[in-house]
């Protein structure tokens, strides 16, 4: 066992700490009044490689492994969380999967492009009655001829406004309950296509979360990822390495909150000397410091797992829920160490506070996490 990173993954720690700190986080303030990400930042990112940061160079990603992914979500996200949504939608909820189960056609027609980040990627599969229960979505795909007609609607797309490419769950056999659900890449210019309702939400401001309307949307038979009835299963592992990408994200959050948390402490005087000098706040402190070890060891294992090809579905909830809930513990503590002006916009506590609430949420709230970590545990008990 070993705890250091390869001179690979050291390289991507530099560069995106540098380019977080220098580029993004001038930024984050803005982006979250604005709601929007400068077209420019992404531009930026993607001639890094950070659009595809696993995908092999033959398909123009950045061809390194799943720790290097973690490592640049971390620094992003400490700069700012909206920015690395958008990274993280693109590289685990879009180019992961047409990259695993993608024939060589739609890797050179649709991976490419979004590996290089010239184009965006979105992942629709939740719907109004379809959150943590995915196996009762509703949207349907009808094969007619050498096409699927889609119909049907699909709610909180992250980026979902500014990807051309979506990655669509939907029915195709209604009588076969989660085996009968399929995966498809449909092209944002489809006609019958159009964007619903736009989200106002808590935080994570700058990447939209919309609602994607299907009336009637003709996809061609080519672009059904793998098998009819298979897109359960690729949902499912596609949303295994999302969740480390959110437990990176929400590392990243809780880091942040921890830099300014010791740096205010040190700044502000009360009682005759800085705070940092209280014992109640060092508790705060070495109590965020030590959960955010620990949120830290839990996601860079799963990474390392998914890399050397083993089983990390336990794993990757375990590092979700835990870096995710600590990342919203340390919010909290950081803001009360800031108090009064913690609770303002003069400092970025309020943000991170807001930022950080959804890792809880999406791609799988804690409870189903804690769900999927029992059912996989269960499992690996061997009767007597
Ligand atoms: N990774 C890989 N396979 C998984 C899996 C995972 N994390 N979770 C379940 N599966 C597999 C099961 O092993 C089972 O396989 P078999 O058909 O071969 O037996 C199959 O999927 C069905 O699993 P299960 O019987 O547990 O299905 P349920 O409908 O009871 O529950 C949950 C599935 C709740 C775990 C699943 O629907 C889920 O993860 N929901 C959360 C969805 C989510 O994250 N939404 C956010 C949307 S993206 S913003």
């Amino acid at each position: 066992m070993n705890f250091y990173l390869t001179e690979e993954q050291k390289m991507i720690q530099q560069l995106t700490r540098k380019f977080a700190s220098d580029k993004i986080r001038p930024l984050s303030e803005k982006i979250d009044t604005t709601g929007d990400i400068p077209s420019h930042l992404i531009n930026e990112m993607a001639g890094l490689g950070l659009m595809g940061i696993t995908i092999p160079e033959e398909y123009s990603g950045g061809g390194m492994d799943t720790v290097c992914y973690v490592i640049a979500m971390e620094e992003i996200a400490s700069a700012c969380a909206s920015t690395s949504t958008i990274v993280t939608v693109n590289n685990s909820l879009v180019c992961e999967p047409i990259f695993r189960y993608g024939t060589e056609g739609q890797k050179k027609k649709f991976l490419t492009p979004l590996a290089k980040g010239e184009i965006l990627g979105c992942f629709a599969l939740t719907e109004a009655g379809a959150g943590s229960d995915v196996s009762a979505i509703n949207t349907s795909a009808v094969k007619e001829g050498d096409e699927y007609i889609l119909n049907g609607s699909k709610l909180f797309v992250s980026n979902g406004k500014r990807a051309q490419v979506v990655i669509v769950f939907a029915v195709t056999n209604a009588g076969k309950g989660h085996k009968g659900i399929s995966a498809f890449i449909v092209e944002k210019k489809t006609p019958g296509l159009s964007i619903g309702r736009v989200e106002e939400k808590l935080g994570i401001k700058g990447s939209e979360t919309v609602e994607l309307i299907f009336e009637r949307c003709r996809i061609p038979k080519e672009n059904l990822l793998r098998q009819e009835g298979d897109g359960f299963k690729i949902a499912m592992n596609t949303l295994d390495m999302g969740r480390i990408g959110i437990a990176a994200q929400s590392l990243g959050i809780a880091q942040a909150c921890l830099d300014e948390a010791t740096k205010y402490s040190k700044e502000r005087v009360q009682f005759g000397k800085p705070i940092a000098q209280l014992q109640a706040i060092q508790f705060m402190i070495a109590d965020m410091s030590m959960e955010i070890e620990a949120a830290r060891l839990l996601t860079y294992r799963a990474a390392y797992m998914k890399d050397k090809g083993l089983e990390f579905i336990k794993e990757t909830s375990m590092a979700k829920l835990y870096a995710s809930e600590a990342a919203n513990r340390c919010a909290y503590k950081a803001l009360q160490i800031h108090g009064g002006y913690g609770y303002t916009k003069d400092f970025p506590l309020e943000r991170y506070y807001r930022d950080a609430r959804v890792t809880t949420i999406y791609e799988g709230t804690s409870e189903i996490q804690r769900l999927t970590i029992a059912k996989e545990l269960l499992k690996e008990q061997k009767p007597d």
